[in-house]
């Protein structure tokens, strides 16, 4: 690699069972940087031989070194990979930046949660504890939390850090073996991650990594045999064929399929504190964020107000390569900015209430769109109820507390909400109704807080990622019962 270049490795290769070796086909596949649409690099196209060799790495994993490893030792070696990203946070922003399009404080940010997701998962290796269970006469009865075994990882393209950090560190926390399959749109971090985990000195073969086709890859390793549990954050139909080739083994998964996440605002919200949630939580990541809050519901006291400071905010948003670090890069793709670019015209009976502004000089081929905020939307139009995963946000009215929790729960979706409200009473009683895995009250925290328990409700799938939920989900539990008299 030249010395201009920030990939300080070779991303054509995959990482099996410590060694870095070409996809077993020779083939490979292109890497494009959504600010400009230019060629980054070309990444393996790894296939079904890659991931046969791959679990066949961790399954040796396990039963060798990494398998003995005692928790302390395992936390010991997660927590050295989180210093370790901390050293590398910069160069892991450029990569992220380039890959994702995402700008480059956001991509620091990523980062600087992944180094937070090791120091946490780190620090809790050995304090997940068993029971001991009350039983009969002469009995002694405990748990154990064991690993599953060789846990499967699919990674989308939006926070491949983040992801990368709440499902795989959680994973080698317990004491499985990984092997990750990352986005075809952008795997950089992935592969870079893997190097810095074996700087860490994580035995061979405790994460291996291969790069490819969802068709694919990833579909070579939700059904292959050699798999104890799959952990999937996507689409929801992808996640659908996961669990169904998952089932055909008898494999637990771990979903987080996306949302159409509401906050609901009341008249006696402190709207100056709201603001800046209101409006980040839709234009964070281009609106490319499972937990993006993409409705917000406002009752009609302080409509008026809500959508006409949300429009400024939006009418100043601006809209630009990820290097230059301005509000907001360009999506992912072009075929992500064709989707998303779908919706804008399921809304073309809607009202626009304001539209931030791709910059002048961003290239014609960047995957660039205006964040556009609809206003007056019925709660039961398209673009309120599908997830868009775009910076597209709707504002929808409402009279009464009754008729916004209807409107919030109204979706097939249930991952995030949040109440903004002074009244305590409120709070407490709409946190029960609201249908979703996370509730935030006077607050938004899209993506945020690595300890706190985090995955959805009805299509936004199940299992719990994140804080102590994901070492255990990560993990099997033993009871043993013994007679002694
Ligand atoms: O998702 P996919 P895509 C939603 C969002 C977006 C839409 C499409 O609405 O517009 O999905 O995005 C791998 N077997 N989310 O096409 O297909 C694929 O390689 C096994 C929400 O990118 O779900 C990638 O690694 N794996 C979401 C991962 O699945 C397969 C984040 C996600 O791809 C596979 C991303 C198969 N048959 C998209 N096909 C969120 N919850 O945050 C694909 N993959």
């Amino acid at each position: 690699m030249s010395e201009t270049n920030p990939i300080w490795f070779d991303p054509t290769l995959c990482l099996i069972g410590g060694k870095w070796v070409p996809a077993q086909s020779g083939e490979t596949l292109p890497l494009v940087n959504p600010s400009d649409g230019s060629a980054i690099c070309q990444i393996a196209r790894g296939g079904a031989a890659d991931i046969d060799a791959a679990v066949q790495a961790a399954q040796a994993a396990m039963d060798g070194d990494w398998g003995r490893m005692t928790a302390l030792e395992r936390g010991r070696i997660i927590t050295r990979i989180g210093q370790l990203v901390l050293d590398y946070a910069d160069r892991l922003a450029v990569l992220e930046a380039m890959d994702v399009g995402k700008p480059l404080t956001q991509a620091r940010a990523d980062a600087i949660a992944l180094a937070r997701y090791c120091e946490f998962y780190g620090g809790a290796a050995d304090k997940v504890h068993g029971q001991t269970i009350p039983f009969m006469e002469g009995y002694t009865v405990y748990t154990l939390r064991e690993p599953h075994g060789v846990t499967g990882h699919i990674v989308p393209w939006n926070y491949p850090m983040q992801i990368i950090g709440r499902s795989v560190g959680a994973a080698l926390t317990m004491g499985n073996a990984a092997v990750l399959k990352p986005a075809e749109e952008a795997c950089l971090t992935a592969l870079a991650f893997a190097h810095i985990a074996m700087e860490a000195g994580l035995p061979a073969g405790a994460l291996n990594v291969v790069p490819g086709i969802g068709a694919e890859a990833g579909a070579a390793l939700t059904a292959h045999p050699g798999i104890h549990h799959i952990s999937f954050t996507g689409s929801v139909p992808t996640g659908i064929l996961v669990q169904t080739a998952a089932a055909k083994n008898v494999v637990p998964v771990t979903l987080e399929l996306g949302g159409k996440s509401p906050q609901l605002v009341f008249d006696d919200a402190d709207l100056d504190a709201a603001l800046p949630f209101l409006v980040n939580a839709g234009c964070q990541n281009a609106g490319q964020t499972c937990s993006a809050s993409s409705r917000i519901l406002v009752q009609r006291g302080v409509y008026d107000e809500v959508k006409r400071r949300m429009a400024e905010a939006y009418a100043a948003i601006t809209v630009g390569p990820a290097m230059e670090d301005l509000r907001m890069g360009p999506l992912i793709s072009a075929r992500q900015k064709e989707i998303v670019s779908g919706f804008l015209a399921k809304g073309a009976d809607l009202t626009i209430a304001a539209q931030g502004e791709v910059v002048g000089h961003a290239p014609a081929e960047g995957a660039y769109l205006c964040p556009t905020l609809f206003a007056d939307v019925p709660g039961d139009h398209a673009l309120a109820r599908d997830e868009i995963f775009g910076p597209v946000q709707v504002l929808i009215p409402f009279d009464t507390e009754e008729e916004a929790v209807q409107i919030a729960n109204s979706t097939d979706y249930g991952l995030v909400a949040s109440i903004w409200s002074r009244d305590g009473s409120r709070q407490m009683r709409l946190a029960k109704k609201l249908h979703a895995g996370q509730v935030f009250i006077n607050n938004y925290g899209a993506a945020g807080g690595v300890e706190l328990p985090f995955g959805g409700v009805g299509k936004s799938g199940h299992g719990r990622e994140k804080g102590f939920e994901a070492l255990y989900g990560f993990s099997q539990l033993k009871t043993v019962a013994a007679y002694h008299g």
